[in-house]
């Protein structure tokens, strides 16, 4: 609680300010910090500057993890939207509530159980969605439809209608043959939230990203007398690829260098972590390849540009002081490593997530402790002075922010399932272990992470790490154990 009290501090110095200074201004119950919770969708660290990438220019990002604890090693609990979104706003493990599909979370959890932001609600904050929070696909931006999202979360939500794909500009589908599906396509509307179209647009203005900037601007002032949890979801880098031509002018794409292409990398990988969309299925040309990861770079860099915009505005309205801001994104996205392409896969660059917490009055840092998107609910109810709910699933990361070198869990969880099969991944300091199936009957893959960390050599086969997988299967089993027990009261027959 020396965070309160130093905030609190602050306050009645600002408050005593006030009073001498502009005349006695008091409208807000200082000692609630307001929550700015900001999601990106699809965004892996591999093209944020401030992580691995200068080659992706992102200086609004960076400014916020210079000025907040930048985490090296989330983890997201299921690398597709609607899965990850539903455990990060409900604060269950994704098979704890059989949440795997496009849906909110609220149908598994049941009406009793607050969502994070409904849990915020119940004590008195404004809180309004502004864009995609809950699951939310290209089609439904393009319709103004609110997609999977949960009433009860908020006060109001808005939505950021665009044109998506059929905006005015360029386009160009980057996939001969997407999926493997050619002949199953109908309507590329349909299908838009999975095809790897680029639109360099001629303007700047009518994207979904930019309205939702400047809602979120809008409700800033709106709203900055109460306690609020503004949740602002931007829908880039998500394909399609939309962005106003200038940002793809930063990024020519003969100059992007592709990951490696290594020999026989698929031949130790189970056909279940061969994942849906490759280099290969796609019938990607090498020209394909750098011009849709060009693309996915200059949609962040666009993502970036909108949230300078509102972090902006946070500074200039003086609420910075008293607001915990929260950058980050539902999962991580494949850009050719392996030659797979975009998430659902538990390799690395798919289920690590960027995660920036800054919470005023404390020290800038970087945290290299596991941990995970799911802890999210449980810290920032706990960074407002709140007890969070007892059932819900994740840990208080608020200890890190003072002391970063503190350890919060000894692995890493996250599950996907494909093809009926589900997928696990313990991702230790050391290794990343992967399993298909409960019993391991669809294969396994482990790889040292100290001396592989692109995971180009599976392990799981070599005799020399039997006790290394006996290991990472006695974690998976007790943490399904844990995860999965029955006192959460949740009906899994629903
Ligand atoms: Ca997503």
């Amino acid at each position: 609680m020396i965070r309160k009290t130093t905030i609190f501090n602050r306050y009645c110095i600002s408050i005593i300010f006030a009073i001498i200074g502009a005349g006695a201004i008091l409208a807000q119950d200082l000692s609630q910090p307001n929550v700015l919770f900001i999601i990106s969708d699809d965004l892996t660290t591999t093209a944020l500057s401030c992580y691995e990438n200068k080659a992706c220019r992102t200086p609004n990002i960076d400014r916020l993890a210079s000025e907040g604890m930048r985490f090296t090693r989330a983890y997201c609990q299921y690398p597709v939207c609607g899965p990850s979104r539903a455990s990060i706003m409900f604060g269950y493990y994704p098979n704890a509530t059989r949440t795997y599909g496009y849906v909110s979370g609220r149908e598994n959890v049941g009406p009793s159980r607050p969502s994070w932001s409904q849990f915020f609600r119940n004590r008195g904050y404004y809180t309004a969605r502004v864009g995609k929070i809950f699951h939310m696909g290209s089609v439904d931006i393009m319709r103004g439809r609110n997609g999977q999202d949960d009433d009860a979360s908020w006060t109001e939500r808005f939505n950021s209608p665009a044109p998506e794909v059929h905006a005015e500009g360029e386009s160009e589908l980057v996939q001969n043959n997407p999926y493997g599906l050619r002949g199953i396509l109908r309507d590329k509307d349909l299908n838009g939230g999975n095809l790897m179209n680029i639109v360099k647009a001629n303007t700047g203005l009518v994207h979904t990203d930019s309205r939702t900037a400047e809602k979120v601007t809008e409700l800033l002032k709106e709203h900055k007398d109460e306690p609020f949890f503004i949740a602002a979801g931007f829908f880039r880098p998500h394909v399609p690829f939309v962005a106003p031509k200038p940002y793809f002018e930063e990024y020519p794409f003969p100059q992007i260098v592709l990951p490696p292409i290594v020999q026989n990398d698929w031949d130790d990988i189970p056909p279940q972590g061969i994942n849906y969309v490759t280099s290969v299925n796609g019938e990607m040309s090498i020209e394909q390849e750098k011009k849709a990861i060009a693309a996915y770079y200059a949609s962040t860099s666009f993502l970036d540009t909108q949230v300078g915009k509102i972090l902006q505005t946070l500074e200039e309205e003086g609420l910075a002081e008293n607001t915990i801001v929260i950058f980050t994104s539902d999962h991580g996205y494949l850009l050719g490593e392996h030659r797979f392409w975009m998430k659902v896969s538990l390799m690395e660059e798919s289920v690590r997530v960027p995660l920036i917490i800054k919470v005023p009055g404390k020290n800038p840092d970087i945290c290299h402790s596991l941990v995970e998107l799911i802890d999210l609910f449980p810290t920032v109810s706990s960074l407002a002075g709140f007890k969070p709910p007892e059932n819900i699933q994740g840990k208080n990361l608020a200890p890190l922010l003072d002391q970063p070198l503190q350890k919060i869990r000894d692995f890493a969880f996250s599950v996907s399932k494909r093809n009926e099969t589900m997928g696990y991944l313990v991702r230790t300091d050391d290794w990343a272990y992967i399993q298909y199936g409960e019993h391991a009957e669809a294969g396994m893959e482990l790889y040292d992470m100290k001396y592989d960390p692109r995971q180009y050599n599976n392990l799981a086969s070599n005799p020399q790490y039997r006790n290394a997988i006996a290991e990472m299967r006695k974690r998976l089993e007790l943490k399904l154990d844990e995860v999965q027990k029955n006192d959460l009261g949740i009906d899994y027959d629903q």
